[in-house]
This record gives structure tokens, sequence and C-alpha cells, in this order.
């Protein structure tokens, strides 16, 4: 599978520029808990490692990932870089994997379209818990490192356009 030979955490994180004096936000989904926390540590840890101060890290908490949407808009008037929303929807046995999937996907898309500041979709939609699991610490890593990363790389590039 694609995501398997995908190393953005080992190849980006090295050239990543100092990200000391940003600022970030994470928003994180409670729904699934044992599978968001894990997401939260990775993406708190890789802020720190590439020089952010635990001060300039701020974060919100939510029911579940469709709060996701309402949390990152309602904070937008904050001082930070970027906005890191992390959420794992798993599938169940109705349709409303899908609905929150969708609404929350074209959710964060609206608000990248709609605000100045980058908002990370850091949400795992998965078929099954263990898929989570995988990618939440597990033996397919930790997504979370490549939300923190990309959210460096978009809060670069937002002031590198001002
Ligand atoms: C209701 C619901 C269900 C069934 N599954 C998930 C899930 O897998 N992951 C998640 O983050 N949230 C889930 N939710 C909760 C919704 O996101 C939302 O919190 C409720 O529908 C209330 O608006």
């Amino acid at each position: 599978m694609a995501s398997q030979n995908y190393t953005i955490s080992e190849n980006d994180i090295t050239n990543l520029p100092s990200s000391k004096g940003m600022k970030f936000l994470i928003i994180q989904s409670k729904w699934n808990n044992h599978i968001t926390d894990n997401l939260f540590q990775g993406t708190f840890d890789t802020l720190i490692e590439n020089g952010v101060n635990s001060d300039d890290i701020s974060s919100l908490h939510v029911p579940g990932s469709f709060e996701l949407i309402y949390a990152a808009n309602a904070a937008a008037n904050k001082d930070v870089n970027a906005i890191i929303c992390i959420g794992s929807v798993i599938k169940g046995e109705t349709d409303h994997f899908n609905f929150i999937c969708n609404s929350v996907s074209n959710g964060i898309k609206d608000l990248n379209i709609k605000l100045d500041i980058p908002v990370i979709f850091g949400v795992l939609t998965d078929n099954t818990e263990e898929q989570a699991i995988a990618r939440s610490g597990g033996k397919l890593g930790n997504k979370g490192i490549e939300f923190a990363i990309s959210a460096i790389q978009m809060a670069h590039l937002r002031n590198s356009l001002k």
C-alpha cells in the first residue's frame, strides 16, 4: 500500500526550517480517544522536536470529529500560525461513517479556503480499529508526526506569502 512507503516523517523532518516562536493550536476529538490521544502525542512531540516552545502549543477538545469544524472556525481569531485538527473515524455498521468523513473533510477544506490560517486535516478515516491503531503509534507509525510536519510546512508557506 502506498502509505506504507510514504516516509514524510523521516525525510522531511530533517529539512524543516526552525519553528521557534511559531504558535500552533491542536484541536483533538475525544471520540476514539485511545487513538486520538496517541495522535496528539505524536503531533505535540514533533512540534517540540522542531523548536516550538511548549507554551506556544495550545489545545482544545471536542466531543467528536464533526465538531472539529466549529472549533477550528471559532478559534481562527487566535494568534496561531496553524491549526491542527485531530480525529479518528472508524467505520461502523451504518452510513454514519460516510456522513462524518464527508462533512469533516469538506468542512476543513472550506475553512482552508475561507480562513487565513492553514487548517491541517489530521483525521484518520479507517475501516477497522486495527487500522487506526496501526497508524497512531502502531506498526505503520504515528500519523501525528505527519500532521505536525504539514502544519510547520504550511505555517512557513503562509509566512513566505505575506
Ligand atoms: C456519532 C459518531 C460515530 C458513530 N462515530 C464517530 C467516529 O468514529 N469518530 C468520531 O470522531 N466521531 C464519531 N461520532 C460522533 C460525531 O463526530 C459527533 O460528535 C456527533 O454526531 C455529535 O455531533
